[in-house]
């Protein structure tokens, strides 16, 4: 009974009555009345305020700024695979896993910026220690394992429909992952947060490990983070299709937030603005600045509670062995920070250079979808670098070596270098 114990020692009890609210159906925060937010044009795009944007982003990765994260604890039950997500082999001819794509952006960035650039990982009690071994049997794909963090994320207790907390075992209280918003507190008790202000760093970009196109470390997105001095900012993709299942990033006017499109009425998820583009456009793709500070101090922040009601493996009333019964998981959202930031800025993305994220084996949002963009973005940076390809000509799939360039300058300046295989179709670097 020493685990029980130890499992009821370590229950925040102000957090238990939070939930104990929340299964009430007492609502956290009203959502008000809302507006539009101000966005800025994508960093591909010529915009008042890039080129100083580029500049201060630039100047941040050269001195040794800026740190990535990556969360990677959510399991890819949707994908039908087994194993972490970022393990998954998406590339169409060379087979690289995501983590490989990103770490090949890593490598890549290191390489421009001349700079140290630490990755963080957030993964899950569930598949912590098979992403450290994936890592490891890759050689951590050249980055170096101790430029590389794997930060475990926490858990909360799920409880039984009446409110008690339930039992996965005769001596262990039922926890489940929290959420990614869980990201800010295991930063925190991993000690990552110091290390990483003691190497210098104040700024962290933020990703998930589902979008393989997202531009890592976007100078122009870090840089207007940087100049507007905010404290948390966000990209959002234009949100064209009024039933399209994405949060909204929107403004009561005074700070950002992000709402599922569920607690917005259909009638205002329709309504259209002057220029004939939807009102409310912003659709959250989950990829943030922070400045490392304000991170801290969401780890003690009471972030909202989102709850699902679902069956869990848990101990009957009196019983001594886990069965299928009612309970209520509990998970926080990193994206419920941006209400408690002073300044935010929200950036426009365009969809099909930074995001395809893989989320179903079929269907939108999928293994095939996100090949497709990835070629198509491949065949455009090919075609914009200026580099003839017999890939591009002969047509079909093409994919670009993870971290053979950041996009289609800096492919054009790799030009001598760049041979391609496998019947002209994978581009990649000679030397
Ligand atoms: C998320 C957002 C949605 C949109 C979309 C963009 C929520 C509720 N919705 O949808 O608004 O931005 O992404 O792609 O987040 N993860 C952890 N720990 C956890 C749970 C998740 O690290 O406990 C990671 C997971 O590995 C993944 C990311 O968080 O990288 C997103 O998780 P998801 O797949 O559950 O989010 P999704 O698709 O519901």
């Amino acid at each position: 009974m020493e685990r029980l114990a130890e499992d009821i020692s370590s229950i925040d009890w102000d957090l238990y009555e939070r939930q104990k609210k929340a299964l009430r159906g007492a609502k956290e925060a009203e959502l008000g009345a809302i507006e539009a937010p101000n966005l800025i044009p994508p960093s591909a795009q010529p915009h008042e305020g890039r080129e100083d944007a580029l500049a201060a982003g630039e100047e941040a990765l050269r001195k040794g700024q800026v740190a990535i994260i990556t969360v990677a604890g959510g399991q890819a039950s949707r994908l039908g695979f087994d194993g972490p997500k970022g393990a998954f082999p998406l590339g169409e001819i060379s087979g690289a896993s995501l983590f490989q794509m990103f770490a090949g952006q890593i490598r890549r960035l290191r390489q421009v910026y001349s700079c140290a650039l630490p990755w963080v990982i957030q993964t899950g009690p569930g598949n912590h220690l098979e992403t450290i071994a994936f890592f490891e049997k890759r050689n951590y794909f050249g980055l170096g394992s101790k430029t590389i963090d794997f930060v475990c994320q926490g858990t909360l207790p799920a409880l039984a429909p009446n409110g008690d907390l339930l039992l996965s075992a005769p001596d262990r209280l039922f926890r489940n992952p929290d959420g990614h918003g869980g990201v800010y507190r295991a930063l925190k008790v991993s000690g990552t947060i110091p290390r990483l202000r003691a190497a210098g760093i104040s700024t962290l970009f933020y990703c998930q490990v589902d979008n393989p196109l997202v531009w890592m470390a976007d100078p122009i997105f870090i840089g207007h983070h940087l100049l507007a001095k905010a404290r948390m900012s966000v990209k959002v993709v234009e949100k064209t299709d009024p039933a399209e299942k994405v949060g909204l990033v929107v403004t009561d006017g005074e700070r950002n937030r992000c709402v599922e499109y569920s607690d917005i009425s259909e009638e205002l998820q329709a309504e259209c603005s002057d220029d004939g583009g939807l009102r409310f456009r912003a659709g959250n793709i989950a990829i943030h600045a922070f400045d490392l500070d304000f991170a801290e101090e969401m780890a003690e922040a009471s972030l909202l509670l989102h709850l699902a009601r679902k069956q869990v493996l848990a101990l009957p009333n009196g019983g001594l062995v886990a069965e299928e019964r009612d309970g209520i998981k509990f998970e926080t959202f990193v994206f419920d920070a941006l209400p408690l930031a002073e300044k935010a800025v929200v950036q426009m993305a365009d969809r099909s250079l930074e995001f395809a994220p893989v989320k179903n084996r079929s269907g939108v949002d999928s293994i095939q979808t996100s090949k497709e963009a990835l070629a198509a973005r491949s065949a455009r940076w090919l075609e914009e670098s200026g580099l003839t390809s017999e890939a591009t000509s002969a047509g079909g799939a093409i994919e670009l070596q993870a971290g053979l360039c950041l996009g289609p300058e800096d492919l054009r300046s790799r030009a001598e270098f760049i041979t391609q295989t496998c019947a002209g179709r994978l581009v990649k670097v000679s030397r």
